[in-house]
């Protein structure tokens, strides 16, 4: 990997430029993205790390109508908000660009032409829905209704967030205007699509995906479910009008897909950043060039447009490179509970820089140390307290201190030279033993590094610090210094050696640390080769004052902030108000209602879907036959306490794949917004089969 190519261009999910960055955010995509790059760019490659703020899309337009501002007054307010709070955390990007700059609106255009010279776009009238009295379309999250999966009565027309399934507005059971509340009606509208499955028929598609092996598994698989189910067309147009427009003749009103110019959003970002560089060198010689390896940092959430649909765009405009790896993270969930923007249930970092100040290394080292690489993972204050006391303070800040603290009693502070008086027997042991530790760890590291597996690429770091407190703890020099001072001398210039390196090695994870531990040791250069050198530091080097490199965090600190949670909890859950409760739903005829096949069914087997949190498979029984049913409702039954439980199936609901299992039937299930959802079943034994009316 790393080794292969000389230039790396590493890119991070351009985010919603709609409210603050959350712990969340900076441990999905930007924290890995920096570490990496920072790693990268110690070991010598030529590195540009893009990203900026995604203004576009219908996330910003109904953002703008909840407070009432322009569309453009949003993204202005938070574009500012979010740029800074990567700043403080070190996250450094090379570019922070707009997705509203001219130049990126004049990029995404041109790239939107080449494809439509070319002929790659099929043009198709289709239905779509659209608010009369609003008197615009419905795209994306316009729209919302009941998921015909789950019966979450919540979900978009593009995604219902309950069940994860990707949903088409006219899949919708219900629909209903976000912006009016209307009933929307169809009506005929023209959009352009690419053509994915022919795309994903081409040869060079097929080549490309040969990168997949080499991925994190969770990407590999999904991406490779979606190509065995079979890729459909997709509208890369809108009948919006906040976005980028669309321009060619006969698209007045109509703007370019939000994910079809976010991610050209890299590229016009790249071009701002060497225009404003005085042009020394230019986006074609990064994203044009073999030379490069590009590498998309995202959520789970965004995993099929980077490593799909981009790719086909950049694949049939030709010219372009394409992404050698998508190192995509699982969720961060937060004392129990998933993140939630609208809910509030976060930490944000601009509360946090309030609240922590300096201490930004510590939030990254938390949320390198828990990084959801391969599953979801769990953020929770006192974990935070733990690893921040029992890790960086007792350990790495630790040795750090006590090294410091012995020069300066013992050798005016200055460093002393080393190797004037070698130990003998079992401090000579002591001694090589903690120098192949520290060099296996640094090996280690870099291996992992290399991979990309930067939170036990961390751990390994923690390891060289834990080296050196051994060797300290087994060699006490406290005590030898009346008997043997030349000892002592030998084994504080060893110890500072390792800090040495441990200001080198924490380039990477804690950047404001590595810098102040260097100054701390008088070294200004200090640089990524000299982790294999025997000696960094020279004997009589001036060192700094010590310095404690963490503060312990307090108990009142978690207590704070937990108090915080459950206040935000509590409004939360209070009782809905019953004007929040769904409103009735217009009346339907009898005839209607007898449509519907309702059967009593008795649970037979059920089990967890792989990869698919929030899915059940169930066999049921009904009397007459056994149905494969998936339901939505992992979240709330263990499989175990389904089986044999008598429910209630919609028998003749139309066949429907998810997840390449098909779904022959649905559960009713009695549910609210506020987390509670129970099955609905007869109230007494009777025979699978019965008829419910
Ligand atoms: N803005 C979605 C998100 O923030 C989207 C990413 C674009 S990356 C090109 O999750
Ligand atoms: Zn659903």
């Amino acid at each position: 990997m790393a080794q292969e190519k000389k230039k790396y261009l590493v890119t991070a999910a351009l985010p919603y430029a709609n409210g603050p960055v959350h712990i969340g955010h900076l441990a999905g995509c930007y924290l890995p993205a920096d570490v990496y790059v920072r790693y990268l760019k110690a070991i010598g490659k030529e590195v540009i790390f893009i990203c900026g703020s995604d203004e576009h899309g219908v996330p910003i337009t109904i953002k703008a109508k909840k407070e009432g501002i322009t569309p453009q007054q949003v993204v202005d307010k938070y574009n500012g908000i979010m740029k800074n709070a990567f700043e403080q955390f070190g996250i450094d990007f090379s570019y922070y660009g707009r997705t509203s700059s001219a130049v990126h609106h004049e990029t995404a255009q041109a790239f939107f032409k080449n494809l439509y010279d070319k002929g790659v776009f099929e043009e198709e009238v289709t239905k779509q829905y659209f608010d009369v009295e609003a008197n615009q379309f419905l795209a994306d999250r316009y729209i919302t209704g009941t998921c015909p999966r789950c019966g979450n009565t919540g979900a978009y027309g593009d995604q219902c967030e309950k069940c994860g399934t990707a949903l088409s507005p006219t899949d919708l059971i219900n629909p209903k205007s976000a912006l009016s509340g209307a009933v929307p009606v169809l009506k005929e509208t023209k959009n352009w699509f690419l053509p994915m499955g022919k795309i994903q028929a081409s040869e060079e598609f097929s080549s490309y995906i040969k990168r997949f092996d080499g991925w994190k598994s969770n990407i590999k698989g999904q991406c490779n479910s979606w190509l065995t189910e079979g890729l459909q067309s997709r509208a890369m147009t809108r009948d919006l009008d906040w976005g980028v427009p669309v321009p060619v003749e006969g698209a007045e009103g109509k703007v370019l897909y939000v994910w079809f110019d976010a991610p050209i959003g890299y590229i016009s970002a790249t071009k701002e950043y060497f225009q404003q560089n005085g042009n020394t060198d230019s986006m074609e010689n990064w994203w044009m060039n073999e030379e490069t390896s590009l590498v998309h940092f995202i959520g789970k959430d965004n995993i099929v447009f980077h490593a799909i649909i981009f790719p086909m765009m950049l694949m049939t405009h030709g010219n372009f490179i394409l992404p050698e790896n998508v190192p995509a993270n699982e969720f961060l969930n937060l004392e129990g509970d998933k993140i939630s923007t609208s809910r509030n249930w976060a930490v944000w970092l601009h509360e946090y820089l309030v609240d922590f100040p300096k201490r930004e290394d510590e939030l990254r080292y938390v949320l390198t140390s828990i990084a959801p690489e391969t599953k979801d993972s769990e953020f929770t204050w006192k974990d935070y307290q733990t690893r921040v006391n029992s890790e960086l303070v007792s350990i790495f800040g630790n040795f750090v201190n006590r090294v410091l603290v012995l020069c300066e009693k013992y050798f005016e502070g200055k460093a002393p030279f080393g190797a004037a008086n070698l130990p003998e027997g079992n401090l000579t042991e002591a001694r090589n033993l903690c120098f192949n530790q520290v060099a296996q760890s640094i090996n280690d590291m870099e291996a992992c590094l290399e991979q990309i597996k930067l939170r036990d690429g961390q751990s390994l770091f923690m390891n060289i610090a834990r080296a050196g407190n051994k060797y300290l703890a087994d060699t006490e020099p406290w005590k030898l210094y009346k008997t043997n001072p030349d000892l002592v001398q030998t084994i504080l210039f060893d110890a500072l050696q390792i800090c040495a390196k441990l200001a080198i090695a924490a380039q990477p994870f804690l950047p404001h640390t590595a810098l102040k531990l260097s100054q701390l040791l008088g070294a200004n250069n200090l640089d990524w080769q000299q982790l294999k050198k025997d000696i960094i530091i020279e004997g009589g080097t001036q060192l700094g004052k010590p310095e404690i490199l963490y503060k312990p965090v307090d108990d009142e600190d978690i207590q704070k902030q937990l108090l915080r949670l459950s206040e935000i909890k509590k409004e939360n859950t209070s009782q809905p108000a019953k004007s929040e409760l769904q409103e009735v739903k217009a009346n339907i005829t009898y005839e209607d209602f007898d449509k519907l096949d309702l059967r009593v069914g008795k649970v037979i087997e059920a089990e967890k879907v792989p990869k698919a949190d929030k899915l059940l498979k169930l066999i049921v029984d009904l009397g007459f036959e056994k149905r494969t049913i998936l339901s939505g409702i992992a979240e709330y039954y263990q499989p175990e306490e389904l089986v044999g439980k008598l429910v209630t199936v919609v028998a003749n609901l139309a066949p429907r794949k998810i997840r390449g299992i098909e779904s022959q039937g649905m559960l009713l299930m009695a549910g609210n917004d506020f987390g509670k959802l129970f099955s609905v079943g007869p109230e007494k034994d009777i025979e699978p089969g019965s008829i419910v009316k």
